[in-house]
């Protein structure tokens, strides 16, 4: 008879991380190690995020918080977080960071490893002060070169090269979701044990529910876009019943598109020339949710082609996006070719 005081299987990450491992009977268990301090990074920031505006409340200034401490601003919080709590282990040769113009080296005193991280450490950070969602991106490239502190042209490989890449989401729980090329994963954080619990094994993009995309510059996009948006829409022969959901952080966005099945898109704008090639930034964003995409059975594209293939050109570089069920993003493929070229 079953033990009734015996807890039914609990996953924890770290467990389900070592697990994968055994895909790989070569590995030394860095990347594992590197997943698990990204999920301790994702536990810090989680606990800062939920009291974001209390530092506020307390300081005096609103710059200096009640210990004479500089209170600083999240995202920047976030980025030294992952950085602090990855540089000094000798798994990685270096990093970049959509906060950071430069790449982040390794301090001089620690080893270097075989590793390159990509992160985008607080996605969606303007939504912060209205008590939205926000999320951190990541990305793992093998080192291409040995020997030396990891350069700039290093880290301007094709998201095919990708050996694992997540997010972490800061919603009304912190969820933890990764691939390593072998399905997508998702933990849920149990604050009361600290912990990530398997909760999401095997996450697959069910059929489209949603559609994500700020339609507050639709007047700028490209007809091939406005059509396929209309095509959304149910316009003439287009799909009906899709909802419009737009929270404004890729992270949330994409998690709950990967959940309820839909695509998100950020088009390139052809008016405001900051933005010609949309807002997203492909090393950052772009290419670690297209691994994660394409590991649940969806896709990414800049509307010409995969995501994945794309050879970044320079580390900040930005690129249109369409994610999420492939018959949709496949669609703007087609609507681009046929109106766009
Ligand atoms: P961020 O990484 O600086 O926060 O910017 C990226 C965010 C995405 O999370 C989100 O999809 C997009 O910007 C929203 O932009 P917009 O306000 O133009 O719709
Ligand atoms: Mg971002």
């Amino acid at each position: 008879m079953a033990d009734p005081m015996d807890p039914s299987p609990i996953i924890t990450i770290e467990r389900h991380i070592l697990d994968e491992q055994a895909f790989h009977p070569q590995a030394t268990g860095t990347l594992t190690n590197i997943l698990y301090d990204l999920a301790l990074a994702g536990k810090v920031i989680a606990s800062k995020t939920t009291r974001a505006g209390l530092a506020e409340i307390l300081g005096l200034t609103g710059d200096t918080n009640i210990q004479g401490e500089r209170v600083m601003k999240l995202d920047r919080f976030a980025d030294l977080t992952v950085a602090r709590l990855t540089d000094h282990t000798g798994r990685l040769a270096g990093l970049a960071s959509e906060e950071n113009a430069e790449v982040i080296r390794i301090p001089e005193q620690y080893p270097l490893g075989k590793y390159l991280l990509v992160f985008d450490p607080l996605d969606g950070s303007s939504n912060v002060d209205f008590n939205m969602p926000v999320g951190t991106i990541f990305g793992i490239y093998p080192r291409q070169r040995d020997g030396g502190p990891a350069e700039p042209d290093e880290f301007l490989q094709p998201g095919r090269n990708l050996v694992a890449a997540g997010y972490i989401a800061y919603g009304t729980s912190t969820m933890f979701v990764y691939t390593a090329g072998h399905g997508v994963h998702g933990f849920t954080l149990d604050p009361s044990v600290g912990e990530f619990l398997l909760s999401h094994p095997n996450i697959r993009i069910p059929k489209a529910k949603y559609f994500s995309v700020n339609l507050g510059y639709q007047l700028y996009w490209t007809p091939g876009v406005q059509r396929f948006t209309e095509y959304l829409q149910g316009h003439e022969g287009g799909v009906k019943g899709l909802s419009l959901r737009y929270i404004g952080t890729l992270v949330s966005d994409f998690h709950r598109n990967l959940l309820a099945g839909g695509i998100f898109y950020y088009p390139a704008d052809t008016k405001d020339p900051k933005k010609p090639t949309g807002k997203l930034r492909l090393l950052y964003e772009a290419g670690p949710l297209a691994f994660v995409a394409e590991q649940a059975g969806g896709y990414a594209s800049d509307g010409n082609g995969p995501i994945l293939d794309i050879v970044p050109t320079s580390l900040h570089q930005r690129t249109p996006l369409y994610i999420g069920n492939k018959e949709l993003v496949d669609k703007v493929e087609e609507f681009v070719r046929a109106l766009d070229r």
